[in-house]
């Protein structure tokens, strides 16, 4: 089962190429940069690197929109360049796992170049999705759309092109035309890119949005909410019909006997936990883990992520627990409150003011790493990076954020409700530079950064915490020691405590084989909290906690503002 899979106990790093390290004073990121950091991150001690799209594209949405699956970007380097970087993560005993995106390309990928231009009877026209305007309407007008679908990023999921008169499918940007995965070809094309990848030496994919490649045949209209102008088309493309069928076959054609130890996660918004067994079933042979997002959506009101509603402690609780239980015996969890799409973290569910920042980051690091399944760290989370301050609209950069911004504006919004939604949510909170120390530009790049540095870099950077046993980063680095060397934390049944309380947060962790028991203590807030303990916990010791204990855990324990421990007993 998963629990025997060699990343069982395996700690994964994302990089966000644009916003790691920039090498060449372009003001964006490399793969030079990366390849001058892997000391950092093999101190770190993370077993695997994921590294987001470093493909060549137009960069509407940073990478996310591929015009060559088969090379890298000149913006990031060369071939040759990956081919050091790679060299060198497996020198140092790490694994590097490519992004994957396939469910759409960029619209100056020769494929849809191919298609669009060669008309509707052309032999590529089938790689995407064209459909003629809705009947009796006049195409190119609003609502002359083949179907209702809203896109992610604001606006209408379909573009009309003139030339043929017919619309293409686009579930995010207009410059990422979605592929027809119906199309054999598509799917061998697909195939035969990915094992290129392997051949060279990659150690697997990260595949964005995996779970949206098959559509409902008919692509039918869906529920408009109350006050949106377009449909809700997502029961019609997540998890659609032949999903499954599509991952069993990309297994088979390119993972399957394959000679190296590979690691595959699909990207799945909207994916159930039942759904999710399946995914990760290894019996099926589909994906070995997914990423999840019911967890962080909790905070988001009925307008969507804009609409910010406060975190309620018992819904992150009852969340978390039913994905644990749900692929308790079969299947397996990602685990991540952090990536380049979510706001950071101490932002949203800590307290990124003064006094409780650094404190409350290793307390959702406790918490979150405790829990059973594979970790994922997005750059800059094992600093206490948080969200920045970004003044105007001219201050974003994030294409959903600006598309946003324009289609609420153009309806009458109010900008500084807009801007606060965007403040709160907007993905640029995860994009501003890798802080690695004090200077001008946080040592991120010798030229203008394509988004601006947060300013506390001053005194949140990699360099000063490097120094600081008591970091954010040393105490990541132990957290990922403990799944290295405690095999409660990878193989531990998991057990809630006090499900209805809305400040805290404890769970156990039984390994039932070796007789260790370990129990994680987290008070979610700037008050007091005293709990009450199991007898069987008096005296236990200490595995880690972010404060030195007060006094020996009794019947009772009285927790610090942010305080969480990890208790282990035998
Ligand atoms: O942040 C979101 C928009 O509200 C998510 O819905 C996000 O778009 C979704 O998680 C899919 O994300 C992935 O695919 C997108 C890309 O923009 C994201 O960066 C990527 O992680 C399209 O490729």
């Amino acid at each position: 089962g998963p629990a025997d899979a060699w990343w069982s106990n395996a700690v994964v790093y994302q990089i966000y190429p644009r916003s790691f390290a920039d090498s060449d004073a372009d003001g964006v990121g490399d793969l030079q940069g990366i390849s001058e950091r892997l000391d950092y991150l093999a101190q770190l001690g993370v077993d695997v690197i994921w590294l987001s799209p470093v493909y060549p594209s137009p960069h509407d949405d940073n990478g996310y929109d591929i015009s060559d699956y088969q090379d890298i970007g000149p913006l990031f380097g060369t071939l040759a360049d990956f081919d050091r970087l790679l060299a060198a993560v497996h020198e140092r005993g790490m694994k590097l796992v490519m992004d994957l995106v396939v469910n759409h390309t960029s619209d100056e990928h020769p494929w849809f170049t191919a298609s669009r231009d060669g008309g509707p009877d052309g032999p590529m026209r089938d790689w995407y999705i064209w459909r003629p305007p809705r009947e009796g309407m006049r195409a190119g007008t609003p609502g002359a759309e083949p179907n209702n679908w809203g896109s992610f990023f604001s606006g209408p999921a379909w573009t009309y092109d003139e030339r043929s008169g017919e619309y293409y499918l686009h579930l995010f940007s207009r410059k990422q035309p979605d592929l027809n995965w119906e199309n054999p070809q598509v799917r061998q094309a697909v195939s035969a890119m990915m094992r290129w990848w392997l051949e060279r030496g990659a150690d697997g994919f990260r595949m964005d949005v995996v779970n949206l490649l098959s559509k409902a045949p008919g692509l039918p209209d869906g529920p408009v909410p109350e006050g949106a102008r377009y449909g809700d088309g997502s029961a019609h493309y997540i998890c659609g019909p032949r999903i499954h069928e599509y991952l069993a076959e990309m297994h088979r054609e390119v993972f399957a006997g394959h000679p190296r130890p590979l690691l595959t996660v699909g990207e799945m918004p909207g994916v159930t936990v039942e759904e999710a067994r399946l995914f990760t079933d290894p019996a099926r042979r589909e994906v070995d883990m997914v990423f999840q997002f019911e967890h962080v959506g909790l905070d988001h009101g009925p307008g969507g992520k804009f609409d910010i509603r406060p975190l309620r402690l018992t819904d992150l609780k009852a969340s978390l627990g039913r994905w644990q239980t749900g692929l308790g015996d079969t299947g397996w969890n990602s685990l991540y409150f952090s990536n380049h799409d979510q706001p950071r973290i101490i932002s949203r569910f800590g307290d990124d003011s003064p006094a409780y920042r650094d404190r409350s980051a290793k307390l959702l690091a406790t918490v979150l790493h405790l829990h059973r399944g594979t970790p994922y760290v997005y750059q800059g989370e094992e600093l206490g990076m948080a969200n920045a301050p970004f003044a105007t609209i001219d201050d974003f950069r994030d294409i959903e954020s600006l598309n946003h911004y324009r289609h609420q504006l153009a309806h009458g919004a109010d900008e500084q409700q807009v801007l606060a939604g965007l403040r709160a949510r907007g993905r640029d909170n995860a994009r501003t530079p890798m802080q690695w120390d004090a200077t001008d530009n946080a040592g991120f790049t010798a030229g203008t950064p394509w988004i601006a540095v947060n300013p506390d870099h001053k005194h949140v950077n990699a360099k000063a915490q490097l120094a600081d046993p008591d970091s954010v980063f040393h105490y990541y680095r132990r957290l990922i020691d403990l799944r290295h060397t405690e095999p409660a934390v990878t193989h531990g049944d998991f057990h809630m405590l006090h499900p209805d309380h809305e400040q805290l947060y404890a769970f156990t962790r039984h390994d039932r084989e070796r007789g260790t028991e370990l129990l994680v203590l987290a008070n979610f807030g700037p008050a007091e909290l005293t709990v009450d303990l199991p007898a069987v916990w008096e005296n236990s010791d200490t595995l880690i906690a972010n404060l030195p204990a007060t006094s020996p855990l009794t019947s009772t324990y009285t927790l610090r503002p942010w305080e969480a421990r990890v208790h282990r007993r035998r």
